[in-house]
């Protein structure tokens, strides 16, 4: 059948007519007419994303994605690897090099805008580069963005541009760290204007084959579908949920003065105990969380009756039993220098303090909770 040569251009899985709960499905009437009026044919999931602004997730396994994103490993290419910079370590894909042997990487944070504008960019750009040598990865360049908002897309273009000698480019990363949509903007600028554009999606696993795009006459750009890390919070939300704990705009930071032995609860997300901290007086935490999800404050003495009596109901997300939340695990973490650290909830968002403290971190088991040194 000539509609299986057909790719969808908005995730790059092959169109099928046969089975709706394989990728690709489109109804065959819809195809027939489609290909009668000469116009572009995409998959019913792509359609419904774009047009309804549905959630529909998919499921790439980890194998999966290694097998198709190794193969880059065989080009002789430029790597842009894109990494969420709200979520650093959760979205940092530390075997890249296995994947993409030895071409050269540029890597674009993403998703600036949901960083405090009062942030340089400096700044986080050199927390950036320390954070590459800590992880042993060597990169031509390291350039910050906002795919959302259009921001600082021309110097990445003007780096890939320097780096790519000639190259085909692929753009790489974890699922969800916005690679579609940084190539829908590219494509903008590039006057490419004419082409579907690439289905974006609050959900993983939305791009689901590489998907080119011409840069010149013989050279292209692909999209590429992403790795879900299973230590990010995402993998467990629901539809409902994910729109409230994923923050959409800029974070605003609130700022708690808390005495040891107390609790502050994000939704029913996550906990975090403050059981001591300097000697004496109060200790400023800072949370830079999405800004949908209510924080509350109590006595860690009650922390555990609390959430057990106010989990779905003050405690929100989750709504339900039925959202079938991991079971916390407790993380705890004994800072005794007095340098500034994150405690990272991976997905979700951190927090912000100064040692030396003592604190205690409760988030679904399999979520990665990490401290660093501070971002911001
Ligand atoms: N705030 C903010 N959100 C962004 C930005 N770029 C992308 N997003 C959002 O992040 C989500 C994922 O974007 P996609 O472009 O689908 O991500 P992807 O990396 O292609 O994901 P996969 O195809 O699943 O690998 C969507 O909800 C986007 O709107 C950004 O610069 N800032
Ligand atoms: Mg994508």
């Amino acid at each position: 059948m000539s509609e299986l040569e057909l790719r969808c251009p908005g995730c790059g899985a092959l169109i099928q007519t046969e089975d709706k709960s394989i990728d690709g499905y489109i109804p065959k009437e819809v195809l027939i007419e489609k290909q009668s009026k000469g116009e572009e044919v995409i998959c019913q999931r792509c359609f419904r994303i774009k047009n309804y602004n549905e959630i529909i997730s998919n499921d790439i396994t980890g194998e999966d994605y290694l097998k198709v994103i190794s193969t880059i490993k065989n080009e002789n290419a430029l790597v842009v690897l894109i990494v969420d910079i709200f979520d650093f370590s959760g979205s940092f894909l530390p075997n890249i090099k296995r994947l993409t042997g030895q071409n050269d990487v540029v890597l674009a944070a993403n998703k600036v805008d949901l960083l405090p504008s009062s942030v340089k960019k400096e700044k986080i750009l050199a927390w950036i580069k320390n954070m590459c040598i800590d992880e042993g990865l060597n990169v031509c360049d390291t350039v910050l963005i906002s795919s959302k908002k259009g921001l600082y897309i021309e110097e990445l273009m003007d780096s890939i541009d320097r780096f790519r000698n000639g190259r085909d480019v692929y753009v790489v990363g974890s699922s969800n760290v916005g690679k579609s949509k940084l190539i829908n903007q590219l494509l903008k600028r590039l006057h490419c204007t004419d082409l579907e554009p690439l289905t974006v999606s609050y959900a993983p696993n939305t791009t689901l084959n590489f998907i080119g795009f011409p840069l010149d006459e013989k050279t292209k750009i692909y999209d590429t579908p992403g790795v879900l890390n299973r230590h990010q919070y995402l993998r467990y939300l629901t539809k409902k949920s994910l729109k409230i704990s994923v923050p959409q705009k800029e974070v605003k930071p609130l700022v708690y003065q808390l005495d040891s032995e107390q609790t502050l609860f994000i939704g029913g997300l996550a906990r975090f105990d403050f059981l001591s901290g300097e000697k004496g007086g109060k200790n400023n935490v800072t949370l830079y969380f999405s800004n949908k999800l209510n924080v509350h404050r109590c006595k860690t003495q009650n922390a555990d009756a609390f959430y057990e009596t106010k989990l779905y109901s003050l405690l929100t997300p989750p709504f339900s039993a039925q959202e079938n939340l991991p079971k916390f695990a407790v993380s705890e973490f004994h800072i005794r220098d007095t340098e500034k650290h994150d405690i990272v909830i991976s997905g979700l968002g951190f927090i912000s303090l100064r040692g030396p403290f003592y604190v205690r971190v409760y988030a679904p088991v399999m979520v990665g909770i990490y401290v660093r040194k501070a971002i911001i």
